[in-house]
């Protein structure tokens, strides 16, 4: 995200800008949700995932996007659905999801796994089963248990989000019914989110037309969503966002800025090239107060009395997804939050 001054505030956004219209039916889904959990004794997170699109008509035909396949934010969604906590996965419409991103249609189509039992003979019906490919079952069993497992139990809820407003809305929205959790809501922001859009009331209402030679758009700054993110609509969950660049060399130091300028727990910085086997887990020292944070060193140049620290996390020997460490060592911060919220009202 840029760190320029938006033109539109949190506030003059949502005043201006259109409400989606499932809005209050997704809102309503959460609500629930978030009951069965307080009453299950669960943790939530939310997981955010995917990019967002930023439409430059009303009746949209081009859009600006973000880069991402969801992988990152569905991943980490199964782990954290191991570990007992209760997920809010809201992702970008299409993106990966957890448990049926291992058969993408792109890198492992799952038609290719099936067999037709035996081929009917002239006149007779054909098959009413479908086979599996014995040599697919090691791998699929168990992801399939899994997803059985998270279906019987509740403790997944789905939404979807296309463009950057439907994004904002979402989240404020979603923050909002979360916040009665108090510490015991996470949240995991791993969407790519446009950090530019075009206001409502200047988008071509109709496709724009080529005949006039170049296209110049002005598009306005997203309004940085974080801050009453923090400040107002959850203000004891424990937040962790994340942070791409291409230039490796700003990667810390933009993560710093972020922790700055928002007041949120955690920043993962990650490289575009990089980012399926290294990430650096960037946060204040006070934050890490009631856990065992031996991995983590002082960022160079750091003074002061509330230093910023960082924890080079690397894809382990033998392991395939990184968001499993990743997740691992946020819920021990998130268990430390906890904690640190218990000593503070006694
Ligand atoms: O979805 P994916 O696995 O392809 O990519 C994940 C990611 C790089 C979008 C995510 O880790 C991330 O950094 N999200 C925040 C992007 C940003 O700086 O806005």
């Amino acid at each position: 995200m840029s760190d320029n001054q938006p033109t539109f505030s949190a506030e003059s956004y949502f005043r201006t800008q259109p409400s989606p219209p499932n809005l209050e039916h997704d809102l309503t889904g959460v609500r629930n949700f978030v009951s069965r959990q307080i009453a299950e004794n669960r943790k939530v997170v939310l997981v955010t995932s995917g990019g967002t699109t930023v439409p430059l008509e009303h009746n949209v035909v081009r859009f600006l996007d973000n880069f991402s396949a969801g992988t990152r934010g569905a991943t980490s969604a199964e782990y954290f659905l191991e570990h007992g906590y209760a997920v809010i996965f809201m992702h970008r419409q299409f993106s990966l999801q957890p448990f049926s991103r291992h058969y993408s249609h792109s890198t492992n189509p799952f038609l290719d796994f099936l067999e037709i039992p035996s081929d009917p003979k002239d006149g007779e019906s054909p098959s009413e089963t479908i086979a599996i490919q014995p040599a697919t079952v090691p791998h699929l069993l168990p992801i399939l248990a899994k997803y059985r497992a998270v279906q019987q139990s509740g403790a997944l809820h789905t939404l979807t989000f296309v463009t950057v407003n439907d994004y904002l809305f979402l989240l404020r929205g979603v923050s909002q019914e979360l916040s009665r959790l108090g510490r015991d809501v996470m949240y995991y922001l791993a969407a790519a989110v446009s950090d530019f859009f075009l206001p409502t009331q200047r988008m071509s209402e109709h496709k724009i037309q080529s005949g006039k030679g170049t296209l110049n758009i002005e598009m306005d700054q997203v309004p940085k969503i974080l801050k009453p993110l923090v400040d107002e609509w959850t203000p004891e969950g424990f937040i962790v966002s994340f942070k791409l660049e291409t230039d490796p060399s700003i990667l810390l130091s933009k993560a710093e800025a972020a922790l700055e300028r928002y007041g949120h727990q955690v920043v993962i910085g990650n490289d575009l090239n990089r980012r399926k086997f290294e990430v650096v887990l960037v946060a204040r020292e006070s934050v890490l107060k009631s856990i065992d944070s031996t991995n983590w060193t002082e960022i160079e140049g750091e003074t002061g009395p509330d230093k910023f620290v960082q924890n080079w996390l690397r894809l382990r020997e033998g392991k395939t997804e990184i968001e499993e460490d990743i997740v691992n060592e946020l819920i021990r911060y998130h268990e430390g939050w906890g904690r640190m919220g218990k000593a503070s009202r006694n």
